[in-house]
């Protein structure tokens, strides 16, 4: 039986992955932080066979003892301070989680796999990086391919490409297995309420239940190439499968607009947007990243992966998980 460790086990990914890698029959085990992480049941709940253990990307001690307990074949980094908003407001929390979190658990393994400085180790367990699209930024081509230069825009951004460049530098520098997935944003029904297309499919629900009658939003001609969580994971196991550790950009291929996303969200429940939605120049970032889309063709070559869910999927699906949540329980 193979055994994966995952940070971020809460989050929207670390709940997907597990529920894969166990139906894949992995023993799992999630790192969990804090001393009474509200979102504990919620994991124990949806995927009961998950392990959880204490730990956190800022303490460099509970990631050895972690994978101490653990011994994992495979450790799949998601954890992360995750929402780009923030970033900005808490800029040195970001880099120490979502930059030094890496290094700190890439220099965990080499502990328990007895390393030395100089010389490399052996390709035992194997690591993936949670990499971004984010690092784009201010995109220097479309679509993005892992060619294509980082111009990221937001501390995020900064900080997720030095634990990607520090993962591929340990690849290189001790010949350990790691790869990183470049990810373009993935959504779904366990998607934060933060980020906009969960805003949006909550407000679009709660606004047909009649529990309100607007919503705001910043930028709605941004462009994101989004695509289904759950298909994403899978292409996360797929990379720590391969013969040799590499990089893999991650999407659809297509973008959509904020704008995109509403229109179609409030069509599905019959309503029109624009007599719902309000602009809020307060939601607006000091640095944008006005259009993202992707060239996944490495992926479908050399992986085989490609989306199932399609945008109008995704937009539905989101929307009818949230009319069922808003609706008012008997
Ligand atoms: P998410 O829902 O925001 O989850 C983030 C996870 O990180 C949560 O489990 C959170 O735990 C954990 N975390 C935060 N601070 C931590 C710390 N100090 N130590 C350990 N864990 C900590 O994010 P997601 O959407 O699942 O994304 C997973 C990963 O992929 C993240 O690294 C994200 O940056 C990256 N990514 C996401 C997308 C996307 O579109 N979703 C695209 C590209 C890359 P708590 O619940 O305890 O806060
Ligand atoms: O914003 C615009 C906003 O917060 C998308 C993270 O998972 O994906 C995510 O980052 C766009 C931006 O995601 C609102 O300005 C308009 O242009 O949903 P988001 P993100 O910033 O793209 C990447 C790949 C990650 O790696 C990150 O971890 O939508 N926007 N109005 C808004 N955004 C929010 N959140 N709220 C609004 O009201």
């Amino acid at each position: 039986m193979k055994r994966a460790l995952i940070t971020g086990i809460t989050g929207q990914d670390g709940r997907h992955l597990s529920e894969h890698l166990v139906h894949q029959g992995y023993r799992v085990c999630g790192l969990l932080r804090g001393q009474q992480n509200p979102k504990r049941a919620l994991v124990e709940r949806e995927v009961p066979d998950v392990e959880l253990l204490d730990g956190d990307l800022t303490d460099q001690v509970s990631l050895i003892n972690a994978l101490q307990k653990s011994r994992p074949d495979e450790v799949y980094n998601l954890g992360a301070m995750s929402f780009v908003t923030l970033s900005w407001k808490q800029s040195e929390l970001t880099g120490n989680v979502t930059g030094l979190g890496a290094l700190r658990m890439l220099e965990a393994i080499r502990n328990v796999q007895g390393s030395t400085l100089s010389g490399h180790t052996e390709p035992g367990i194997k690591f993936y990086q949670a990499s971004s699209s984010e690092m784009f930024g201010r995109a220097h081509e479309v679509p993005q391919s892992e060619r294509t230069l980082f111009h990221p825009r937001s501390p995020y951004g900064v900080a997720k490409v030095f634990a990607h460049y520090i993962t591929v530098n340990y690849r290189e520098s001790y010949g350990m297995f790691a790869c990183s997935g470049i990810l373009f944003n993935h959504e779904g029904p366990r998607r934060g309420p933060e980020f906009v297309t969960r805003k949006i499919s909550r407000s679009v629900a709660r606004i047909k239940l009649g529990l309100e009658d607007s919503m705001t939003l910043g930028n709605i001609e941004a462009k994101r190439d989004w695509g289904y969580a759950g298909d994403y994971v899978k292409a996360m196991h797929l990379m720590l499968q391969q013969e040799q550790p590499d990089d893999y950009v991650i999407g659809t291929g297509q973008s959509h607009s904020v704008r995109e996303f509403a229109e179609h969200a409030f069509a599905h429940v019959g309503l029109d947007w624009r007599k719902h939605v309000r602009i809020d120049t307060d939601l607006l970032r000091p640095a944008e990243v006005d259009l993202l889309e992707a060239d996944p063709s490495k992926a479908r070559a050399a992986l085989g992966w490609a989306p199932e869910v399609t945008f109008d999927d995704l937009v539905r699906m989101m929307v009818d998980a949230d009319l069922e949540n808003e609706r008012p329980k008997a």
